[in-house]
């Protein structure tokens, strides 16, 4: 036995980026703690850092290609693997088409240095317009807003937690989540700051989440309501003349239409939709104008649904026209050290609106098509659909709406393969899954939540264990299928290239270069570097052609007819009265950690939230099975009572599911839970960006 030493790293599971100690021996990990030293975390760290030990000890974790027989699954070798691959997808796009291949890309992506690096690459070799990922299921409303804002999808605003005096939390639960297009480490801590700093926070959820809890004051909404309630509170900003646009007041176009506009969304007109009196929305807005700082931030419950696309629009125009946009309390714009947006002109045109999927017309953003729409591309016959499929990283059979239709459709395909470490519920259908290595064997940097962090911070985490022999990096396998698809000589210069090389050489020309930062100042700094809180920085980084800010973008005034619509509809469907939203839980991420006993251990968390007095009126009793069903399917789940939910509201985990047969998951199977995505529908999508409208899917709920 060696000495026993000791490994710092960031922990790659969320978006939070804490710093982790961990002591080993020999290729044993002893422990897992948060990293006392490291500048942002400061020590703190969630319990699903220590099951990065359980990932990499894992038996069902595949670690060479597999390939689908009529008898089983049989090991190959990784040349057999590509050379099968390569030659399936070329002799498919041949037959119907470069665009017959598709590709998803799921959320471990964000979280891998290699993949960021070689991703484009990828995708640009496999010559296909028919890319997917869970961006669509996610946050694809902040990148339209950001792209017709501020001019660069990438640009995303985040609220300056630390220094904000007023923090207006809208369906989002960071301290479950520990924060999504805010990487704050510690939430708890953060926002317990802001109290003690005399500060206030409110949550607006239809959930009282553990946020809410913490919260000073915590509103119930009606489901997919916000884009009212963030409209109501711009009015009576206008109303009150407390528009203060401060530093901004050149920079910013289409004010005075907007003012027009928000005339129509009083809060006494829009208060019974929202189900949050009109007193309340003004003195919320009251609020916010009065304080010496505030922000308002909006996360999934505000994106993943209906009206997404106006929510995040609209967030924004509440933080700049309160004074408190590329302000220090307010929402503010990175700078970080890797900085994607280096090479990004001025009015740079972009894919936005560029093209429309076949059979809904639906729109490509961001680089790619809405998930909603995969199954049907798939199933549609005619020209035009897809008969291939390539899927890295991500689970959509059990992450994407209507998954269990989409599982029908990936049994469809002429050819799919998966490239994943695990064999489940997605790619038990493909016929080679390629699993690349993972977590503690892979280097570590975090290029996309560096974007979206509160402060600005670097730091780059080596492999604790070097892989073996007989294992790849995604980025390999990555680049192995790229090499093939455009039959690059294996000699040639571009496969030379690390992702640590490209690192290093965005680091020495990006926004700290001068001041020395490269990878070598990294490896020296293995705690990681703070540079400091986040200073504004509008004028340099605006990428709109002008280099303003468009405050009202066409694409959102032509919306708003469907906004009005809800408040002349009747309020539910008889059929299906309740309005079902998702839940996170702090033991598991999505779909794919529940293969650690540590984290999945104990009772069942996989239960269905109800009301006592939605409770009474059906007879349900805590505990009992309910059967809960919505247009597009019916699954069965305990029911809890509790009124931490809104009456009419169900809620319940997303990322669960793992009661399939033909999956090798043995852990996860112990504890399977329903998926919430057999009764999500495709069809429901905010139809402005895309995205899967998750939460707010219509349900009926009975005992089983
Ligand atoms: N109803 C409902 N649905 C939701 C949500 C919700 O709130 N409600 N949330 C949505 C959100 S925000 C997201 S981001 C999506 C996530 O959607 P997905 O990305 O599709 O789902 P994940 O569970 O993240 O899938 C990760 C996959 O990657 C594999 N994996 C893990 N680590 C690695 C690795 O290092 N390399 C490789 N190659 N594979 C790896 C896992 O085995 C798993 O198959 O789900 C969305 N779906
Ligand atoms: N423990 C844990 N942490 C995670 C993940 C995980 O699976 N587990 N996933 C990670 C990922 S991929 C992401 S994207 C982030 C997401 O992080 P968050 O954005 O914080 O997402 P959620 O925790 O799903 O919180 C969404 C909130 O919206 C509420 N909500 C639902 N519908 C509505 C609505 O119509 N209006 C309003 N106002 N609220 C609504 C829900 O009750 C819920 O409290 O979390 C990340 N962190
Ligand atoms: S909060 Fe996220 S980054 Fe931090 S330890 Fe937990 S899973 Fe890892
Ligand atoms: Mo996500």
């Amino acid at each position: 036995m060696s000495e026993i030493k000791t490994h710092y790293r960031n922990c790659n599971i969320c978006e939070a980026m804490c710093g982790l100690e961990i002591k080993y021996q020999d290729k044993e990990i002893l422990s897992i703690k948060g990293d006392q030293q490291d500048p942002f975390s400061q020590g703190y760290m969630c319990p699903k850092a220590t099951a990065l030990q359980d990932f990499y000890t894992d038996k069902d974790r595949l670690k060479t290609p597999i390939r689908r027989t009529k008898t089983g699954w049989e090991d190959i070798s990784w040349d057999e693997a590509f050379t099968e691959i390569t030659e399936k997808f070329k002799d498919i796009q041949r037959q119907y088409g470069k665009n017959s291949l598709a590709l998803y890309l799921g959320n471990p992506n964000a979280h891998s240095l290699g993949n960021a690096m070689f991703l484009k690459p990828f995708t640009k070799s496999l010559g296909t317009i028919h890319r997917f990922s869970s961006a669509s299921t996610d946050q694809m409303p902040h990148h339209v807003a950001s792209n017709f804002m501020f001019g660069a999808g990438m640009l995303i605003p985040v609220p300056d937690i630390d220094r904000t005096d007023f923090m207006l939390i809208i369906g989002a639960n960071p301290v479950v989540s520990n924060g999504s297009m805010m990487t704050a480490p510690n939430v708890i801590g953060r926002m317990k700051a802001i109290q003690k700093r005399g500060g206030k926070i409110v949550v607006v959820d239809p959930r009282r989440t553990r946020t809410a809890k913490i919260a000073d004051q915590h509103l119930f909404i009606r489901p997919e309501k916000d884009a009212l309630l963030l409209f109501s509170m711009i009015h009576r900003i206008f109303a009150s003349k407390g528009v203060n646009l401060r530093h901004l007041e050149n920079m910013v176009e289409g004010l005075s239409e907007l003012e027009k506009i928000a005339k129509n969304y009083s809060p006494e007109t829009v208060a019974e939709f929202v189900g949050i009196d009109a007193q309340s929305i003004n003195t919320l807005a009251d609020e916010m104008m009065a304080a010496d700082s505030a922000v308002c931030y909006s996360r999934m419950g505000a994106s993943t649904q209906t009206f997404g696309g106006l929510c995040q629009w609209l967030t924004n125009v509440l933080n700049i026209i309160t004074g408190n946009f590329d302000r220090a309390g307010g929402a503010m714009f990175p700078q970080p050290a890797f900085d994607l947006l280096r090479n990004h002109k001025r009015g740079h045109k972009t894919s936005f609106g560029k093209y429309e999927t076949r059979v809904r017309k639906l729109p490509f953003f961001n680089g790619e098509f809405p998930v909603a729409a995969l199954a049907e591309e798939i199933q549609t016959t005619g020209e035009g659909q897809l008969k291939s499929l390539i899927t890295v990283a991500g689970n959509p059979v059990l992450s994407a709406p209507s998954g269990h239709k989409l599982a029908e459709a990936f049994e469809s395909l002429d050819y799919m393969v998966s490239v994943d470490i695990y064999l489940n519920e997605t790619s038990k259908y493909a016929n080679i899954i390629l699993p690349g290595t993972t977590g503690v064997e892979n280097s570590h940097f975090d290029i996309f939540f560096n974007s979206f962090s509160v402060r600005n911070t670097v730091k780059y985490s080596p492999p604790l264990f070097e892989k073996e022999d007989y294992q790849r990096s995604d980025w390999q396998i990555l680049n192995e299928i790229s090499t093939r698809m455009t039959d690059t000589p294996v000699n040639h210069p571009m496969l030379k290239i690390t992702p640590e090389m490209i690192l290093d050489k965005e680091l020495k020309e990006g926004p700290y270069g001068e001041q020395g930062m490269s990878l070598q100042k990294l490896k020296d700094n293995p705690h990681g570097i703070d540079i400091g809180p986040l200073m504004p920085c509008i004028e340099e980084r605006i990428k709109t052609a002008g280099g303003k800010v468009d405050l009202l973008p066409q694409l959102y005034v032509d919306d708003l007819p469907r906004l009005n619509a809800v408040m002349s509809k009747p309020a539910r469907d008889e059929n299906y009265p309740f309005d079902l939203i998702s839940r996170r839980l702090v033991k598991s991420h999505n779909t794919w950690t529940q293969n650690s006993a540590r984290l999945v251990k104990g009772k069942n968390p996989c239960t269905l939230e109800v009301h006592p007095e939605d409770a009474k009126i059906l007879g349900i009793e805590k505990g009992q099975l309910l059967k809960v069903s919505s247009i597009v399917g019916e699954v069965e789940i305990e029911a809890v009572v509790t009124d931490d939910i809104q009456r009419g509201v169900v809620s319940m985990p997303q990322g669960w599911g793992h009661n399939q047969k033909g999956t090798k998951m043995s852990v996860a199977a112990t504890q399977p839970g329903v998926s919430i995505n057999d009764l999500t529908d495709t069809n429901r999508i905010d139809t402005l960006t895309g995205n899967a409208a998750l939460n707010g899917t219509p349900v009926a709920i009975k005992v089983a």
